[in-house]
């Protein structure tokens, strides 16, 4: 499938798909989601891809939300279907086995905040703004922003955020756990491109491993978090990785993780 609306690129295992609406600022349109879910759809079915980047065109834009243009035009039927399609596709972002980080290059509003909460990780231009601004459109976050959110920040932060709608800068994102590092906006993709490459050198199984074992832990309680990391734990030591790794340690010299099972 050949995209209009994202460019979807893979280099040295390390996949990134850019939203590519400039003139409206990488707004989220119906075709838009379609591409994004159809792209998610490809990278979950390609072993060798190790780590995805999701980033906006342009200098000024991550993803300035739902393209308001459609959203205006819209009966409940319609939203319905938007809506169901959104949250598959949020769905299937949020659940890729492989880390996920978000290089917010401009406005994250709406929508487009709302993909970067699902993402592993966020990495932000000192360009970049955050904000839910639903309420100011008479609408509520309908990406999942009202549940990423608080379980991110907290709850009270996040309701300031949401009742006002207000945009905070990438700096304030910062402080309060939103985003992991905000960086000079020319270096933005160097410094997360690098940070992808050190990820897709470890370990293919662990990486998978601990991803599972985080996501799934923090949706249950300790004691069942607890279990779920012995379960990853132990998972490990299907891969060679395992091996690999403590060898390397006893043999001083680097390991060569190279994501096999053991046969
Ligand atoms: N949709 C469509 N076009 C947009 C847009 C958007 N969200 N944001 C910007 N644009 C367009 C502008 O209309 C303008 O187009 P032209 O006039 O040049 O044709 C162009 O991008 C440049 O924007 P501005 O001229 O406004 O640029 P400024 O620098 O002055 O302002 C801004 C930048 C980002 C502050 C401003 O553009 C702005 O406030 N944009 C709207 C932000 C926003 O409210 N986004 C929507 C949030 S609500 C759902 C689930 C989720 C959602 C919806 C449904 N279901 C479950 C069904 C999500 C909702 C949202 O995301």
């Amino acid at each position: 499938m050949g995209y209009e609306n994202i460019i979807f690129a893979v280099e040295n295992s390390i996949a990134t798909i850019t939203f590519n609406r400039p003139k409206a600022l990488n707004a989220l349109n119906h075709e838009l989601i379609k591409e994004f879910s159809e792209a998610i759809g490809k990278i979950s079915e390609n072993e060798a891809i190790r780590v995805l980047v999701l980033t906006g065109s342009g200098e000024k834009s991550f993803v300035a939300g739902a393209d308001i243009t459609e959203l205006a035009t819209f009966n409940a039927f319609q939203a319905k279907k938007l809506s169901e399609m959104g949250h598959n596709t949020i769905n299937k972002l949020q659940e890729l086995p492989i880390p996920v980080i978000a290089a917010v290059n401009g406005f994250a509003l709406g929508g487009g905040s709302e993909i970067a909460l699902a993402c592993d990780f966020i990495y932000a231009s000192d360009k970049a703004k955050f904000g839910l601004p639903e309420i100011t459109l008479g609408l509520i976050p309908g990406y999942g922003g009202t549940q990423r959110l608080p379980r991110l920040i907290g709850k009270n932060r996040a309701k300031e955020l949401i009742f006002l709608g207000k945009m905070i800068s990438a700096s304030e994102a910062y402080e309060i756990g939103m985003v992991n590092k905000v960086v000079p906006s020319e270096s933005l993709m160097e410094e997360v491109l690098k940070t992808a490459g050190m990820i897709a050198s470890k370990g293919k199984v662990s990486i998978r491993a601990a991803k599972q074992a985080i996501n799934s832990g923090m949706n249950s309680d300790l004691a069942t978090g607890l279990k779920i990391e012995i379960d990853a734990f132990s998972l490990c030591f299907a891969g060679e990785d395992a091996r690999e790794g403590t060898n390397a340690f006893l043999e001083k010299r680097k390991p060569e993780f190279k994501g096999a099972l053991n046969k």
